[in-house]
């Protein structure tokens, strides 16, 4: 086959011609534009709101099941396959992927938004809603969160090393489900509509990203955050992802994901160490009995009932968790593509344990250490984030966060350098995925003009959109974009299943019998 065949052109010209098809709109007529995604954007999250709640713990619960039952044992590969990763660059690249600069964002400022508008019904700054603070933030990037994303693994992972399909799309890991028609314009619709969701998240992950790079650049310079600056950040930041994509997993991708690692060790190690050492552990502790205590019932709280009146709500639910939800939905297929992808050689219990626990733990140390330093700074009085964030700007209360340690100039610099780089690490194997996706086949690694094409498609909608002031517009439409991803996503749930259903009897037999001889 030559290079041109390889390529899928219906999905590649496809998920192109929706994103100008909605992109366009919003550059020619952003009012309206910016109109009708928010108001489809509160129609969804109002009447469907319940069944992503329902889609997080479902996800959960399946996950768990399957990861105990004997489907577990399952492993990817031949016999005698050895994971391709050793399992610290395993979970250091799993995290870097699935995790942008927006673990940065959150985490430092999330609790400072509950502390003044608090979960279930609390007072605004009374310790009730302080004890919230934090641990909700956890919630929000906690087990639900990352078992949305490793559910899609499942059957990709399955299909692509155990059942030796060379095709890395998630029309594929539908396919016992949709059968012949994964090949037709329905699977194609499927690889589309998941291509838009995370062009879409990764629109908002970049919004988040630069204005915080932005702020945290001017601290040094003094030059005004605004559109140069932005543009700046955001050419640097797509010439070092476009340059891991281009050099593969095994290079670029790689080692950008291990310094990762290291820089967010430092960075953590350091302000757990000569930060409040004592109310960081104290907090942190006291977050995962909290979070333990109250999983199921924050999972499922709906708010029904409120002190606003009857039938009036906060909008808590809707603004937090299913926002989050859908957010992480986005992001699923191609996370759940890149896990499938590094996880050769692992038992299907040993990928999703670790990317339940690794990412869980590590988003925990993160919001436990920087988010518990920010309110430790307010509560005593030391650096008031909340009135940086309300009068000057969030990015600014973040940057000022960080800047009240010791030794500040060294710490907010690795702070920024690593914003940069969870950004890229990001958009790195988000290119490679898009690029795989687009394929017919994937050898080893999909084409390079493949991956940088997609490197650069990441990358431009921010930005011209950065210039219009749709951005916003964008993030929304993401979500909106991505409501179909919650019916992909049982699909591939049930696909899973299917395909293990009728590979096992096989293998293990569908029932055990210890005494198979004894007759009654
Ligand atoms: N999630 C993890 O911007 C980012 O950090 C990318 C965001 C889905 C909330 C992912």
């Amino acid at each position: 086959m030559n290079n041109k065949n390889f390529i899928d052109w219906p999905t590649f010209i496809g998920a192109l011609i929706i994103l100008l098809a909605v992109s366009l709109p919003l550059i020619i007529v952003p009012e309206f534009g910016e109109l009708a995604v928010s108001a489809a954007n509160e129609f969804i999250t109002y009447n469907f709101g319940v069944l992503y709640l329902l889609a997080g713990i479902g996800l959960f619960i399946f996950l768990v099941t399957i990861a105990f039952s004997q489907y577990g044992r399952i492993v990817l590969g031949n016999r005698g396959a050895k994971p391709e990763f050793n399992t610290i660059t395993w979970a250091a690249m799993l995290f870097a992927a699935g995790i942008g600069s927006s673990v940065l964002y959150w985490g430092t400022i999330e609790w400072a938004y509950y502390y003044q508008w608090p979960p279930f019904n609390a007072e605004p700054g009374s310790t009730e809603a302080i004890e919230w603070t934090v641990t909700y933030g956890i919630f929000h990037w906690g087990p639900i969160a990352w078992a949305i994303y490793c559910l899609p693994a499942l059957p990709i992972s399955y299909f692509f090393y155990v059942r030796k399909r060379p095709v890395l799309k998630v029309s594929e890991a539908c396919r016992p489900v949709l059968k012949k028609y994964s090949d037709g314009p329905v699977g194609t619709i499927v690889d589309i509509l998941f291509m838009f969701g995370l062009l879409g998240g990764a629109g908002t992950t970049m919004a988040l990203a630069t204005p915080l790079i932005g702020q945290g650049v001017s601290h040094f310079t003094g030059i005004e955050p605004g559109m140069v600056l932005y543009t700046i950040v955001v050419v640097i930041a797509t010439v070092i992802f476009a340059i891991s994509s281009y050099t593969g997993l095994k290079k670029g991708i790689k080692i950008l994901s291990n310094v990762n690692l290291v820089l967010s060790v430092v960075l953590l190690a350091f302000v757990f160490i000569v930060g409040p050492t004592m109310f960081l552990s104290r907090t942190m502790l006291n977050s995962i009995g909290l979070l333990i205590d109250n999983f199921f019932r924050m999972s499922m709280w709906t708010e029904p009932f409120s002190d606003l009146g009857p039938f009036e709500q906060t909008g808590f639910v809707e603004d937090w968790t299913i926002f989050y939800w859908a957010w992480w939905l986005v992001y699923a297929p191609f996370v759940g593509l890149f896990v499938a992808r590094i996880s050769k050689g692992r038992t299907l219990r040993e990928m999703v344990v670790g990317t339940l626990v690794y990412g869980t733990v590590g988003c925990l140390l993160f919001f436990g250490i920087l988010g518990n330093f920010g309110l430790y700074l307010e509560l005593s009085g030391q650096y008031s984030v909340i009135d940086t964030m309300n009068n000057v700007s969030p990015e600014a209360a973040i940057i000022g966060t960080i800047d009240q340690l010791p030794a500040s100039p060294i710490f907010v610099t690795i702070f920024v350098i690593l914003a940069l780089v969870f950004l890229a690490t990001t958009f790195d194997s988000g290119s490679y995925i898009l690029a795989s996706v687009t394929q017919k086949e994937v050898g080893d690694e999909p084409l390079r003009w493949n991956r940088m094409f997609w490197a650069i498609i990441l990358a431009a909608p921010s930005l011209i959109l950065m210039y219009l002031g749709g951005l916003e517009t964008l993030q929304t439409a993401s979500i909106v974009g991505g409501f179909p991803l919650i019916f992909i996503m049982i699909m591939l749930g049930v696909s899973f299943k299917r395909a293990i259903k009728q590979d096992m009897p096989k293998t293990f037999g569908t029932k055990y019998y210890i005494y198979p001889e004894d007759s009654e």
